[in-house]
This record gives structure tokens, C-alpha cells and sequence, in this order.
């Protein structure tokens, strides 16, 4: 791949991290102008763009090299680390970035007992985090079939298809509304800065080690 003079930044195109990201970007002193297409956001000031796409693309765009680094959710890269094979680009977490904060959790129907990891064995459990779900389940040596579903998780138990779930939860509301319960919690999660574990060898790690410094004096004010 043809290396690049502009460092390239992955955040979500639309959805609950766009609006925060783009915020605590620009008080870090980097402003955009949004090209036609909607893909790309153009550094006005610093050789800094923006990729716009969907968070469950941004690790995998790292790990290819199409972009230096990502804002997304732990829980995204967790995931993405978990389930892409050997041989892939390791990435790391640079900074957590405070917002987006929620955790992936096992929830089952409200009067189900739960009282260890356990008490899963045996049953379904879907969920849109397979890696981290066979993960969790295989560090407390419970065996249990993994269901996956690209969404709406939290109705499976109600259908019938799955005995529990394993999801992410904010306010818990989903849970509620669904006669559900949360159980046990596999991952606290926030959006965090995400890039390959060893900083691009030109100006593109330069202007990463000058982001980072601006990145934690804006974290550090808002704290
Ligand atoms: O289109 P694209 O794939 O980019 O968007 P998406 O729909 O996959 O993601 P989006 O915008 O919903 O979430 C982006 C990221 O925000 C997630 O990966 C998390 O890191 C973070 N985040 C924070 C959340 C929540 N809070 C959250 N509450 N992501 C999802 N939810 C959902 C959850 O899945 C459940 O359905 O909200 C429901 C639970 O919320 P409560 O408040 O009812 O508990
Ligand atoms: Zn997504």
C-alpha cells in the first residue's frame, strides 16, 4: 500500500459515538469539512481526515492499514481482537475517551434464578459478541451453546429461542421492557482511541504523539 503523508482517523458514521467523537476531536483543535460522498471528512488545519463508516468496521480498517487509528467502542475491539484469527495486526487501546460508556452483561428472565456463571451451563445464551461471550465462558469453564445474532437479542429469550442473552446494557431499560435481568457483566465498555500497537515510523506518528498530548489535556479538563 502506498504510504500516506495524511493521518487517517475511522469513527462511526452515524450512531450514538458520532456526535461525541467528532466533539472531543474538535477540542483537540482539528476541524473538518465534509466531502460530498459523506465518506470522508477533510482536515481543514492538520493533515488530519476522518473516515466515516460503521464502528464494526473500524478495527478491521486499522489492522488493514486503510486507516492509523479508530474511535470505537471497547467492546468493538474486544471483539474484533478475539475473533480475527492469527497473524492479524495486534492493535491496542491508546486513551479512553469517557463517553460512550456502557457494559456488555449476561441477562436473563426476571425470575429465573442466577447466582454463578455456572448456573449457564447448558443453556442457549445469544448474543451479538460471540468472541467475547465463548471467551468469558471458557475462563469460568462453563459449557454452554452460543447463539449469534446480528440483532435484536434481547427478544430471544421471549421467542424462545435462547435461554439468556448476552448484551450490552446502558440504562437497562431494554432489559426491563424485555422481563429481563442482568446477571453477571463480562465488560465495562467505553469508545476508546484504538491503533496498531507500534506508531507509524514518519509524520503520521508524529502527529499521533501530538494528538495523544492534546487528547489527554482535553481529558484531563473534562475530568
Ligand atoms: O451503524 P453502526 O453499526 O455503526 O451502529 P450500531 O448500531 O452498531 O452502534 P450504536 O450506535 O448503537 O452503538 C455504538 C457503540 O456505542 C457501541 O458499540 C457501544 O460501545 C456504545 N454504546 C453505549 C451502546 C450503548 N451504550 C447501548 N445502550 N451501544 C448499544 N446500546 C444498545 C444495546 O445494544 C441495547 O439494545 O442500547 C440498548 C440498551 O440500552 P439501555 O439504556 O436500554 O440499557
Ligand atoms: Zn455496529
Amino acid at each position: 500500500m502506498k504510504p500516506r503523508d495524511r493521518l487517517r482517523i475511522a469513527m462511526q458514521k452515524s450512531g450514538r459515538l458520532t456526535e461525541p467523537a467528532l466533539d472531543l476531536l474538535n477540542r483537540c483543535g482539528l476541524t473538518f469539512r465534509q466531502s460530498r460522498d459523506k465518506l470522508f471528512c477533510f482536515g481543514e488545519g492538520e493533515p488530519v481526515d476522518l473516515l466515516l463508516v460503521r464502528d464494526d468496521d473500524i478495527p478491521g480498517l486499522i489492522a488493514q492499514g486503510v486507516c492509523d487509528l479508530g474511535i470505537v467502542g471497547r467492546n468493538v475491539l474486544h471483539e474484533f481482537q478475539g475473533t480475527a484469527g492469527e497473524g492479524a495486526t495486534a492493535l491496542t487501546e491508546w486513551r479512553p475517551l469517557g463517553f460512550g460508556r456502557c457494559r456488555l452483561s449476561i441477562a436473563v428472565p426476571q425470575e429465573r434464578d442466577y447466582r454463578e456463571p455456572a448456573d449457564l451451563a447448558s443453556q442457549r445464551i445469544a448474543t451479538s459478541y460471540p468472541g467475547l461471550l465463548n471467551a468469558w465462558l471458557r475462563e469460568k469453564q462453563v459449557a454452554a451453546t452460543v447463539i449469534t445474532l446480528a440483532g435484536s437479542v434481547e427478544i430471544a429469550p421471549r421467542l424462545g429461542t435462547a435461554d439468556a442473552i448476552c448484551d450490552l446494557v446502558q440504562s437497562g431499560g431494554t432489559l426491563v421492557a424485555n422481563q429481563l435481568r442482568e446477571a453477571d457483566v463480562l465488560l465495562q465498555s467505553e469508545a476508546v482511541l484504538a491503533g496498531p500497537q507500534t506508531l507509524p515510523a514518519d509524520e503520521r506518528g508524529d502527529m499521533i504523539e501530538l494528538l495523544l498530548k492534546r487528547l489527554d489535556g482535553v481529558i484531563q479538563v473534562r475530568e
